[in-house]
This record gives structure tokens, C-alpha cells and sequence, in this order.
């Protein structure tokens, strides 16, 4: 391993003109210590830092790189668009294709609108569950992260958990009135929410598998009881699968958990590393917004022509791989037996999550973790020792004990099981402290 010189000096310097030095709060390493290791290329698995120091990567963008980084279909399908110029403002076909490609792979997206991230695509659906509605009221989850428009920045996880303002500054009493928070696995709490506000609640945002306070699966019964209860007060159903869709399963964790949403929202591997976000559902619902409806929402970048190739390319080749979801399942599962052994033979006791190919691994001597207060109870500083013993052996995962980590299609059996060699390696390094 190299020396982390060059990054801590890029660090230096962005922090002159970049505040905290970064452009997203959690690649700053506030969670775990230390400079961020600043990226100077990435192929496959990898990525390369600035001093030359290469990381088997399970970050992978926080998830777009589902297929690894430059894969030759996203780098090829980025080429040619952007010859053929970079942003029209007017619609192009592919545009409808990459629109036919979700609607194909998520069935109860019947139509479907591109904006340019995750955190737009909340904003706008949440916009439209109101409008449609025309109620007031939303229903998060404490320690879920819907992106950061002002109604989500409310017991927020992600970012907000690990810098310790799950509530921000700026976001007024006024707009944090309208979001009621329930406790994610417990539906008493969405109840009790319903019974007391049930005829002024718009819509339930929901991650399926919570993915940003680390990994949670949802519960036996859980997201069943969100659909019935929102169908019983007529209020919208938002699956939130910026992280989980395309991801954990072709149709997302809806087809996963079978659970019909009324809205979803994607980013992440629709983009293929580009900024992209969208947001569909029932036709009949998507049908309120402009220019159709009353409902306003726009953007001169939506459906750019460099992200919508990106998005084409990345799902068309997850087409053409037979068992795609089948292969991705069997190298994650085999990362996280790998972990857990590792875990047994160190001695330092961790539940390690796992749906699909997200993973967390919690510091923790609980049985389990299934909501936002066994999160928060894990041993956090154990996490960042061992973050950073991990990168010292050339692994790069999730710099916050609140985040996923991400298996891709392109690591293979042998980079799996370095890592998990590393893995041991690093857990005994951190066990007793
Ligand atoms: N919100 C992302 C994790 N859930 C982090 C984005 C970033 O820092 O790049």
C-alpha cells in the first residue's frame, strides 16, 4: 500500500473552496476518521486512488455500478450519445426506450417520468401523492433517507444519521409538521399514526430494504401491513428503490417481497454512474402531472441524452445475461458466509445483513438488527477501525456503519475471496479494541 499523501493534500485543497472539502456529506470519512482516499480511476471491481492505491471497491458509487465500474457498454453507449450532442431540452427516443425498459422490468410502473436523481424523484412523487390526494400528510420512517428535499430531513438516516442531524437546520417547523415518523418493522406505529391523522395522510414513503441505516430487511407481514393500511385510508404507498431497485432482484424489492406499490421511485442503476433519477406508477396517478395535469414538476436536464445511454446500456446488458440476479445472489451470499466465518473465527461478533447483493455488516452482540434503535446501538468506532484496516488491506467499503455496501457483477470468486481473507485479517485487527 501506498501512502495516502496525494489524497490528504487533494483534501487540503478542496476544502478551500468545497465545503467539508466534499460535494456529499458521508465521502468525507466524518463517520469513520481520517481523509477521504480522493478516486483517480476505476475498472471492474477496482478503484484507484490518486497515490496509486487500488481497492477491491464494494461502494461501487453507492450503487450504480451494478455491472463494475467502465463497464465497455456504459463507456461505448456514453461515447457515441455524446457525439451526437450532450442535452437538447427536447425529447429524443431513447428517452422512451429507457422508459420502456422500467416499465418492463417493474410491472406496476405503468408510466414513468426521468429527473436527474434519487433525491428529485422523492421531491416529485411526494408533490404528486399530494396533489393527487389532496391531502397534506406524510409518513416516513425513523433512520430511512429519501434524499434531501426539506419534508424527508426528518429522522433521516444515510448522511444526516452519520453526522449526527437526522433532523437539519433550515428545514421549517412548518414543512417538518407534515411528516410523521414511524418506526421502521413496527406497524403499531404506522397504525397509531393513521388512527389519529388517517384522513390528511397522503402517501407512506417506504424503503423496502432499508439501505441507509445500513442494511434492514423489512419484517414478515411488515410492508403487507403498510399496503393494507394505506389502501384501508386511501393513501398512497411509495416504494422508495433508488437503492433496491434493479438491484436486489429484476422487479426490485417489490417483485421480491410481492407487494404492489402505488408510486416508485429509482435512481442509481437506471443511470449507470450518470445523475439520473425517476419516478412511476399507476397511469392513472402519473396522469395529474404536467402537462397533462395541474401537478408541476420539470427540469431542463431530465431524460438527458448521456444518462439516458448510460441507463439503456446498463439495463439492456442485464437483459442479455441469463440468471443475472441468480449469479449476483450467489456472489453476495458467498461474501457474506465469508464474513460471518470470519467474524466467527476473529471472535468479534457481528450480525451481518444482507438482501440481495446490499450488505452491512453491524459491530454488534445482538441476535439481531431490524430497526433504526439497533442501529444506532452498534459499536460504531469498532466499525471505523475496522473500516480503516480494511483499506488498509485494499478493500473499500461503506464509510459509515449507517450505509450499504454493494456486491457487483464484476467481482469475481477469486477478488470475493480476498476479500474475505482481508476481512479476517481486519476483524482480528480490530478485535479488543
Ligand atoms: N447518499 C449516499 C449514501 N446513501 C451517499 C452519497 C455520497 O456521499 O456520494
Amino acid at each position: 500500500m501506498n501512502s495516502m499523501e496525494k489524497s490528504a493534500q487533494a483534501f487540503t485543497r478542496a476544502a478551500r473552496v468545497i465545503p467539508g472539502g466534499v460535494n456529499s456529506p458521508v465521502r468525507s470519512f466524518k463517520n469513520v476518521g481520517g481523509t477521504p482516499v480522493f478516486i483517480h480511476s476505476a475498472k471492474g471491481p477496482y478503484v484507484t486512488d490518486i497515490d496509486g492505491n487500488r481497492y477491491i471497491d464494494y461502494v461501487g458509487s453507492w450503487g450504480p455500478m451494478i455491472l463494475g465500474h467502465t463497464s465497455e457498454a456504459v463507456v461505448e453507449a456514453v461515447q457515441k450519445a455524446a457525439r451526437r450532442g450532450t442535452s437538447f431540452g427536447a425529447p429524443t427516443e431513447d428517452e422512451t426506450e429507457l422508459a420502456e425498459l422500467i416499465t418492463r422490468f417493474v410491472p406496476s410502473v405503468e408510466t414513468v417520468r426521468l429527473v436527474n436523481s434519487g433525491t428529485e424523484a422523492t421531491m416529485s412523487a411526494l408533490r404528486l401523492a399530494r396533489g393527487y390526494t389532496q391531502r397534506d400528510l406524510l409518513v416516513k420512517f425513523q433512520g430511512s433517507y429519501h434524499g434531501h428535499g426539506d419534508s424527508f430531513l426528518i429522522a433521516a438516516g444515510s448522511g444526516a444519521a452519520t453526522l449526527g442531524v437526522p433532523d437539519s437546520p433550515g428545514v421549517t417547523k412548518a414543512t417538518a409538521s407534515d411528516t410523521l415518523v414511524a418506526m421502521y418493522n413496527d406497524l403499531d406505529t404506522v397504525w397509531s399514526l393513521f388512527k389519529k391523522h388517517g384522513g390528511n395522510i397522503a402517501a407512506v414513503i417506504v424503503e423496502p430494504v432499508s439501505g441507509n441505516m445500513g442494511v434492514v430487511p423489512p419484517e414478515k407481514g411488515f410492508l403487507e401491513g403498510l399496503r393494507a393500511i394505506t389502501e384501508q385510508y386511501g393513501a398512497l404507498l411509495i416504494f422508495d428503490e433508488v437503492m433496491t431497485g434493479f438491484r436486489i432482484a429484476r422487479g426490485g424489492a417489490q417483485q421480491l417481497y410481492h407487494i404492489k406499490p402505488d408510486m416508485t421511485t429509482f435512481g442509481k442503476v437506471i443511470g449507470g454512474g450518470l445523475p439520473v433519477g425517476a419516478y412511476g406508477g399507476k397511469r392513472e396517478i402519473l396522469e395529474k402531472i404536467s402537462p397533462n395535469g395541474p401537478i408541476y414538476q420539470a427540469g431542463t436536464l431530465s431524460g438527458n441524452p448521456l444518462a439516458t445511454a448510460a441507463g439503456i446500456a446498463v439495463l439492456r446488458t442485464i437483459e442479455s445475461i441469463e440468471n443475472f440476479y441468480e449469479i449476483m445472489e450467489e456472489k453476495s451470499a458467498r461474501l457474506c458466509d465469508g464474513i460471518n466465518a470470519a467474524s466467527y473465527e476473529s471472535e468479534v461478533p457481528l450480525v451481518v445483513n444482507r438482501v440481495g447483493s446490499m450488505i452491512t455488516p453491524f459491530f454488534t452482540d445482538a441476535q439481531r438488527i431490524k430497526d433504526y434503535g439497533d442501529v444506532i446501538a452498534c459499536d460504531k468506532e469498532k466499525y471505523a477501525a475496522f473500516f480503516h484496516q480494511l483499506l488498509q488491506r485494499g478493500v473499500y467499503i461503506a464509510p459509515s456503519q449507517f450505509e450499504a455496501s454493494f456486491v457487483s457483477y464484476a467481482h469475481t470468486d477469486e477478488q470475493i475471496h480476498r476479500s474475505i481473507d482481508q476481512f479476517r485479517s481486519a476483524l482480528k485487527a480490530v478485535r479488543g479494541k
